[in-house]
C-alpha cells in the first residue's frame, strides 16, 4: 500500500494546527482576549467546560514540537498567527512581544528546514472586534487587512508561503449561524454577511501581503470543501435541487467569488442573496477575486443532503445519513477517501483554468486515545491514495497537510476528540508519537530522491 504512494518530490508534505487549539498562554506577553477565550467561559459552550487556556502549551514548548517535526521530516509546517497576541485590540496597538514569537517559530522551522506556513486567521477574532460587530460588519475586514500588513512587515522577508482565513464556510455557520462556535450567536442565513466580510479581508489581505511580504511570496485561503451526496435512495428533483443549494451556501459561496469574481445565485434556492442590504459594495468583487497562488482545500468527509422535510422552516435542504455502512470516525464521520478524489476532480471540472494549483491544507481524523492508531493509518492512506488518483485525473495538487500534528483543543468538543500523529497528555505535557506519526515519516521518507 504505502510503498505504491510516490508523489514528484518536490510535493510538500506538511501538518497543520492552529493558535487557540495548542498555544494556551492565553494572557500571557500582552495577548488581548479573543472570541474563543470568551467563549469557552459560557456555560455549556465547551464539552466538560474544557477551554484553550493551557491547551498543548505550545507556546513555551516551540523547540521540543518543531524538534518533532524535524524527526518527523515535514517539508512544511501549517500554524496560525493569533490576531489578538498581534493586535490585542484587534488594531490599532502592536504588542511585540506577541510578534516575537511567531519570529522565533519562523526561525525555528527554517533552520529545521521546514517551511512556515501561517494561516492569519484560524477563528479566534479579538473580542474587541467582535465587540463592534466582529464579522457581521465591514470595519473588521479593513482591520484584518491592517493586522496582515503588521505581520507582513515582521515575517514577510521570511515566509513563502501565506493562508489568509481558514474555512471561513464553518467560522459563518457554526459561529454566527448556528452559535456552537465562537462569537456564539445563532443569526442563521442572517450571517450571510459573514461570508462577503471574510472575503473582502481576505482580498485586503492578500493586497497587503502583496505589498509588504517576499516578492516570490505565495498567498492562498482554506476552504473547507465537501462534495455534495445523495442517497440512492433519494434522487428526485426535490433532492437535487436540496443539494445544489447546500453545494451554493458551503462551497461556491466562497469558491466562486474568490475565483470566478461573482457570487452563486442563491435567490435560484428562495436564499437571500449576499448583495442585499447594501453588504455587497461596488468593486468588491474585484478585491476578493484578486488571484491566487493556491486554493487550500481541508477535507474531512462528504455531505448526504435530501430535499426539507419542511420547506417553510428556513433552511432549504436537510442534512441526511449516508445509507452505506461506512466506518466511523471516533467523532462519527464517516471515512470515505474516494470523496477527496470527487472533490478535487470537480473542482477541476467546475472551475477550469480559473482554478489555481491545489494543497491538501488539512485532513486527518479522530481516534481513540492510545498510541497504536491503525485506524488513523488507514485514514491517511486512503486519503494520501485519493490525492494520487485526483492528480492522476489531471487535478495539479501540490501539497498534503495532515490534521493534525498534535492532540488538541477540539473546538466545542474540548479535548474529547484526538486528532494528532502525536499524542499529547494534557496533565503532564507529554507528547508520544504515535503509529502513524512512523507510518507519515516513513511516507515522506519514501519520497526522497
Ligand atoms: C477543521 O474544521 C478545523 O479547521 C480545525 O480547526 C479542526 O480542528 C478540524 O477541522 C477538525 O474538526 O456532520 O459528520 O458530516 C472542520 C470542519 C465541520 C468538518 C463539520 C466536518 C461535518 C462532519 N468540520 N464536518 S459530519
Amino acid at each position: 500500500m504505502t510503498d505504491l504512494l510516490r508523489f514528484p518530490a518536490d510535493f510538500v508534505w506538511g501538518a497543520s494546527t492552529a493558535a487557540y487549539q495548542i498555544e494556551g498562554a492565553a494572557e500571557e506577553d500582552g495577548k488581548g482576549p479573543s472570541i474563543w477565550d470568551t467563549f469557552v467561559r459560557r456555560p455549556g459552550a465547551v464539552r466538560d467546560g474544557h477551554t484553550g487556556a493551557v491547551a498543548c502549551d505550545h507556546y513555551h514548548r516551540l523547540d521540543e514540537d518543531v524538534a518533532l517535526m524535524r524527526r518527523l521530516g515535514l517539508d512544511a509546517y501549517r500554524f496560525s498567527i493569533s490576531w489578538p497576541r498581534v493586535l490585542p485590540a484587534g488594531a490599532g496597538r502592536v504588542e511585540p512581544r506577541g510578534l516575537d514569537f511567531y519570529d522565533r517559530l519562523v526561525d525555528a522551522l527554517l533552520d529545521a528546514g521546514i517551511e512556515p506556513t501561517p494561516t492569519l486567521f484560524h477563528w479566534d477574532l479579538p473580542q474587541a472586534l467582535e465587540d463592534e460587530g466582529g464579522w457581521m460588519v465591514r470595519d473588521t475586514a479593513y482591520r484584518f487587512g491592517e493586522y496582515a500588513a503588521v505581520v507582513a512587515e515582521r515575517l514577510g522577508d521570511r515566509v513563502r508561503r501565506w493562508i489568509t482565513l481558514n474555512e471561513p464556510f464553518v467560522h459563518m455557520s457554526f459561529g454566527y449561524g448556528f452559535g456552537v462556535h465562537a462569537p456564539g450567536r445563532a443569526l442563521m442565513l442572517d450571517a450571510l454577511p459573514v461570508a462577503h466580510h471574510q472575503l473582502l479581508g481576505h482580498g485586503l489581505a492578500v493586497a497587503a501581503l502583496r505589498a509588504g511580504a517576499r516578492p516570490d511570496a505565495q498567498v492562498l485561503i482554506a476552504n473547507n470543501c465537501s462534495p455534495v451526496r445523495l442517497r440512492a435512495d433519494a434522487a428526485s428533483a426535490a433532492d437535487r435541487l436540496a443539494a445544489d443549494a447546500y453545494d451554493a451556501l458551503h462551497n461556491r459561496l466562497f469558491n466562486d467569488p474568490l475565483l470566478l469574481g461573482r457570487y452563486p445565485d442563491l435567490s435560484a434556492y428562495g436564499l437571500a442573496d449576499p448583495s442585499w442590504g447594501g453588504v455587497v459594495q461596488d468593486d468588491d468583487l474585484k478585491v476578493i477575486a484578486a488571484p491566487l497562488d493556491g486554493l487550500g482545500v481541508n477535507y474531512y468527509n462528504p455531505t448526504w443532503i435530501t430535499a426539507p422535510a419542511d420547506p417553510a422552516a428556513g433552511l432549504p435542504f436537510d442534512l441526511a445519513e449516508p445509507q452505506e455502512a461506512y466506518r466511523r470516525t471516533a467523532f462519527d464521520w464517516p471515512v470515505v477517501p474516494d470523496g477527496l478524489t470527487e472533490l478535487l476532480v470537480g473542482l477541476k471540472a467546475g472551475y477550469g483554468d480559473a482554478l489555481p494549483p491545489v494543497w491538501i491544507t488539512e485532513n486527518g481524523c479522530s481516534e481513540p486515545a492510545g498510541v497504536d492508531d491503525r485506524a488513523r493509518i488507514d485514514y491517511l492512506a486512503g486519503h494520501v491514495g485519493a490525492v494520487a488518483r485526483a492528480r492522476e485525473q489531471g487535478v495539479d495538487v501540490r501539497g498534503y497537510f495532515t490534521w493534525s500534528l498534535l492532540d488538541n483543543f477540539e473546538w466545542a468538543e474540548g479535548y474529547h476528540q484526538r486528532f494528532g500523529l502525536v499524542e499529547v497528555d494534557f496533565e503532564t505535557q507529554t507528547r508520544t508519537p504515535r503509529a502513524s506519526f512512523e507510518w507519515y515519516r516513513a511516507l515522506i521518507a519514501a519520497q526522497r530522491p
